[in-house]
């Protein structure tokens, strides 16, 4: 008898702290990144000559195939492409990755929490973090607009910068095949407590704060939107949103010929999907670099952006649609190569013609596939 009532305070008081914990413990979704529906997405390429292609070359209809082929990609020559990137580093899929060096990638991204801001960016606590901030100030400019692709490219290779110049980083950048993990991005190997923590799935739609892996129970600064409020790295997998990066979404998006359509179906395809997916964190738009998987999330989107470019040679040295939005129904600035691209003195400024194409002598990259 009094065993059994104090096995009832007992369990009672382990439920009742358990609740406590986990209340406090639960970051619902504020914000979300804008998105477009595969079946959108395919209604807008539908009288895309690339996306007919596409069709034609899945229903194995080749004569279809040769008619929408004829004319399609132009006649650029690799020799158009500038001179003095003879070796590309190249950016290797997690899952190529020697472990060592996924190890050394994850502490060079702790190293960067680890020291001290500049001064660059007052809100930011840690050199981290002027890199969110970076981010956070540039959102209304380079979202929503054709310079979303460059700008990002830019952004990554800064930080891919700031990883080997302040942290001693010398192992190749990664990127995420996310198609591999469409619908179970937890499973990708990437959120295992060696690495970026783990990646729960959302409860009631929310996320969790994270307390384990390289980045277990920071604080961020940083977001979301324009604010700066002290909160938890969390997450929570969607997996109805995760679901959407598939290859499917991705070559529907690919097949459009025109920079403006391919841009617009990226971004609010499969990019919006991977940030939406991911958590709190990452699917508020402006604070999003403030979890360090957004930079694995961004990679792939940017390799997306150069499977897209290998297509057709042109697309290493042209560019069209918006340097960003129209405001106040003004027409958009028109974004062109010598559109600058700002990371706000981080690094200098750049023009889009430098990083256009990431096998020229400035960033000198490839994929590994
Ligand atoms: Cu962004």
């Amino acid at each position: 008898m009094k065993f059994s009532v104090v096995a009832q305070i007992l369990s009672g008081a382990v439920a009742v702290s358990a609740a406590a914990v986990k209340r406090e413990e639960l970051v619902p979704f504020t914000a979300m990144f804008e998105t477009i529906t595969l079946e959108e997405a395919e209604a807008k390429a539908a009288d895309d000559p690339g996306f007919k292609l596409m069709k034609a070359m899945e229903a194995n209809d080749e004569a279809e195939a040769n008619r929408t082929l004829s004319g399609l990609f132009g006649r650029a020559e690799v020799e158009d492409r500038a001179e003095g990137c003879e070796n590309p580093y190249v950016r290797v899929e997690w899952r190529n990755m020697r472990p060592a060096d996924r190890r050394s990638f994850v502490s060079a991204v702790r190293c960067l929490m680890d020291r001290p801001p500049t001064g660059l960016a007052p809100p930011a606590r840690n050199r981290y973090e002027e890199l969110v901030w970076v981010h956070q100030q540039m959102t209304a400019n380079v979202h929503m607009a054709g310079s979303f692709l460059p700008w990002h490219r830019y952004y990554l290779h800064t930080f891919s910068r700031l990883l080997r110049n302040e942290c001693g980083y010398r192992a190749p950048f990664p990127w995420w095949d996310e198609t591999r993990d469409a619908g179970n991005f937890a499973a990708s190997g990437l959120f295992t407590n060696e690495y970026f923590g783990a990646l729960p799935q959302a409860v009631n739609g929310q996320g969790t704060c994270i307390n384990n892996g390289a980045f277990a129970g920071i604080t961020l600064h940083i977001g979301p939107g324009n604010s700066n409020v002290d909160r938890c790295l969390a997450r929570g997998e969607r997996r109805d949103l995760t679901a959407q990066v598939n290859s499917n979404f991705v070559n529907t998006c690919n097949s459009r010929t025109a920079y403006a359509g391919m841009r617009e179906c990226n971004e609010f395809g499969p990019h919006a999907y991977g940030h939406n997916g991911i958590g709190p964190v990452m699917a508020e738009v402006a604070g999003s670099p403030g979890d360090p998987i957004f930079f694995m999330h961004h990679s792939f989107v940017d390799r997306m952006w150069k499977v897209w470019q290998n297509q057709a040679h042109w697309r290493w040295t042209t560019i069209s649609g918006c340097a960003a939005p129209g405001r106040n129904g003004q027409p958009c600035p028109p974004l062109t190569l010598d559109t600058v691209l700002t990371t706000r003195g981080i690094k200098p400024d750049v023009r889009v013609r430098d990083i256009l194409d990431t096998e020229g002598p400035f960033l000198c990259y490839k994929y590994d596939y």
